[in-house]
């Protein structure tokens, strides 16, 4: 049995290998931001990429915690020291921020006051690491003297100091994350379909919600604009690398990969240099169970719960009432991740608790029925993937709209960390398993993720080896070079406007002149013929 199982799996190697001969061998750089989910995506990305015979390095600062499961894998993964030991995005500040934004629901000024604060602290900290990274004088000259990269892939969050680097190597670009504020990158996603990132409008907009979205787009692309930004870049070029530095961050760009999916997101165009690659995160084999979550499921019906590494900012109120609503399920088994072996006391016979969970393996058990989760891009595309129904407890940024698509799509229901009961979750995690509604809708979705002729992994590469070979000018649309007014059609319906304005004006102005004549003129023609001719064809009443 053994040895068959294992004959049958080389069997599917050669298969494999067979099928699908490495295409091109391209040298390509990966620099993500300090960010965890962001390494999962770029990790995910190297795989496929290096799965097809590119050789992929990722960069990452020394205090970037990477799950093992890529450290060995088939990309290289290269870090460098920095002072701190850990990233911005770990800091107390910023999980004190994300609590409080997700549990109290601060109100709108203060929100922007702190959210403002936060961004700067996001992005100092972020562009810190790379001026860190450039002043790194011997990774940098090894990067630009034993390797021959052809191909830089960024994250659209990074900072302008990035792209020094693909200008040192005189590569080409491309920038990979959520789709934020797409007008920049000249894609005609009009706010009047396609809702904002952060929202939780359908698709169908009345008009108070193309308003808003209109209004917020606008606003986030003018704060981006106005915001100061990290004034280091053209000074700092300037004296390390004594070269002038001209670039256009967006403009620039090759290529735009978007962790997005038709399945998880409303229907929005792309242009020939866009790219939705939000399949990139799920596809990849899944395997057996270790012997004790293995051993703990046992026949059982069993519940995942996973907030990602959000867990630890939950208070211990919130704790205690998921755990007492375990409590009441007995009849399934819970597997919980988090850190604190203790979260729950020591009470529970159907609660694991594990520091780490192989998340892509469970979900694909059979046994594991519904998945509780804060709705992360990864968590969300991995539940469709395996078609496991959720309940959504959604945090902050794309969780928000990702909860609200999956609700309206029936893959599950949403709920409020800041506002619900032990009975409710109760309910709502009987009521997803109950109604088949909840498991057909994933299912079906799940049917449409997976009919797909080509992985993500070959449609970036297959970029790649395009823009390597011959290069991106044909690729940019006109909308590149347009303001954003020029770009939304602002400046034509202002003229319109203002024609329609004028001519109303005018009108308005012979009005009473018009008027005038026009009287005198009836008063004058009183007796006329064609007045006679009028009265005589019947108003009766106005003759006697
Ligand atoms: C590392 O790779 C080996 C061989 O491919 C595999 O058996 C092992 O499970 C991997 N380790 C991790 C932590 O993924
Ligand atoms: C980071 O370093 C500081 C001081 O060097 C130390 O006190 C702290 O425990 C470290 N934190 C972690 C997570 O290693
Ligand atoms: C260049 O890179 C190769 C492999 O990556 C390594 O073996 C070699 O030592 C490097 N040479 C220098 C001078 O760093
Ligand atoms: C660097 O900046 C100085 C002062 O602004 C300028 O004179 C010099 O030309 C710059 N050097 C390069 C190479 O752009
Ligand atoms: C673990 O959780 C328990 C119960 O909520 C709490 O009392 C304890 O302080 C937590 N331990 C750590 C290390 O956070
Ligand atoms: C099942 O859930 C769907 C979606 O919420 C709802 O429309 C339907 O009425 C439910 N069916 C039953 C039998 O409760
Ligand atoms: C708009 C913009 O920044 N264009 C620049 C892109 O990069 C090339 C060189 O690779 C420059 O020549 C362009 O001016």
């Amino acid at each position: 049995m053994y040895f068959k199982s294992i004959s049958l799996v080389c069997t599917f190697c050669t298969i494999l290998l067979q099928s699908a001969p490495p295409t091109s061998q391209h040298q390509v750089l990966m620099l993500p931001i300090n960010m965890n989910s962001h390494h999962i995506y770029f990790a995910r990305l190297g795989q496929g990429l290096s799965k097809l015979g590119h050789y992929v390095e990722m960069i990452v600062p020394s205090n970037a915690k990477i799950s093992q499961e890529f450290s060995n894998g088939s990309f290289v993964i290269t870090k460098y020291h920095v002072e701190s030991n850990v990233s911005v995005f770990n800091t107390k500040e910023t999980s004190d921020f994300l609590t409080s934004f997700s549990l109290n629901k601060p109100n709108g000024f203060q929100y922007m006051k702190r959210g403002i604060a936060m961004f700067n602290y996001l992005v100092e900290g972020t562009d810190t690491d790379c001026r860190t990274l450039m002043t790194n004088k011997e990774l940098i000259d090894q990067l630009m003297h034993n390797r021959s990269f052809d191909l830089a892939i960024l994250d659209v969050m990074s900072t302008d100091c990035y792209v020094f680097l693909p200008k040192l190597l005189k590569i080409k670009y491309f920038l990979f994350s959520i789709s934020f504020e797409t007008w920049f990158f000249g894609i005609p996603r009009l706010p009047s379909f396609v809702p904002s990132n952060r929202a939780t409008h359908s698709d169908r907009m009345t008009f108070s919600q193309r308003f808003q979205t209109f209004v917020a787009d606008g606003l986030t692309m003018l704060t981006y604009m106005v915001l100061p930004r990290p004034p280091f870049s053209k000074e700092f070029f300037n004296q390390t690398f004594k070269s002038e530095f001209f670039f256009d961050t967006f403009k620039n760009v090759s290529y735009y990969l978007f962790l997005e999916d038709l399945t998880l997101g409303y229907p929005r165009p792309n242009m020939p240099n866009t790219m939705s690659v939000g399949d990139i995160v799920v596809g990849y084999p899944s395997y057996p169970l270790p012997y004790e979550l293995d051993k703990f499921i046992g026949n059982s019906n069993a519940i995942l719960v996973s907030f990602g590494s959000y867990v630890e900012y939950l208070n211990e109120e919130t704790v205690k009432k998921f755990c007492s609503s375990f409590q009441r399920l007995e009849n399934y088994k819970f597997i919980f991740k988090s850190k604190n072996k203790t979260l729950c006391g020591d009470h529970s016979k159907n609660l694991l608790i594990q520091p780490w969970i192989p998340q892509n393996d469970l979900l694909a058990d059979s046994r594991i029925k519904l998945f509780v989760t804060h709705g992360g891009f990864n968590s969300m595309m991995e539940s469709v993937y395996h078609a496991k129904p959720v309940v959504i407890f959604p945090l902050i940024n794309d969780q928000i709209s990702l909860a609200s698509y999956a609700e309206r799509h029936n893959y599950g229901v949403e709920m409020d960390f800041g506002n619900w009961k032990v009975d409710e979750l109760r309910n709502n995690i009987i009521r997803v398993l109950t109604n088949k509604t909840f498991e057909e809708s994933i299912k079906r979705s799940s049917d449409i993720l997976r009919d797909r002729k080509t992985s993500a992994a070959e449609r970036v590469s297959d970029a790649i080896n395009h823009v390597v070979k011959y290069g991106d000018e044909h690729l940019k649309s006109g909308a590149l070079d347009l303001y954003w007014f020029q770009f939304i059609m602002f400046d034509i319906f202002c003229v319109l406007l203002l024609t329609v304005l004028f001519v109303a004006l005018i009108g308005w102005a012979n009005y009473g002149k018009l008027f005038y004549t026009a009287r005198e003129d009836l008063f004058a023609k009183k007796k006329s013929p064609a007045r006679q001719y009028d009265q005589k064809k019947g108003k009766k009443s106005y003759k006697s």
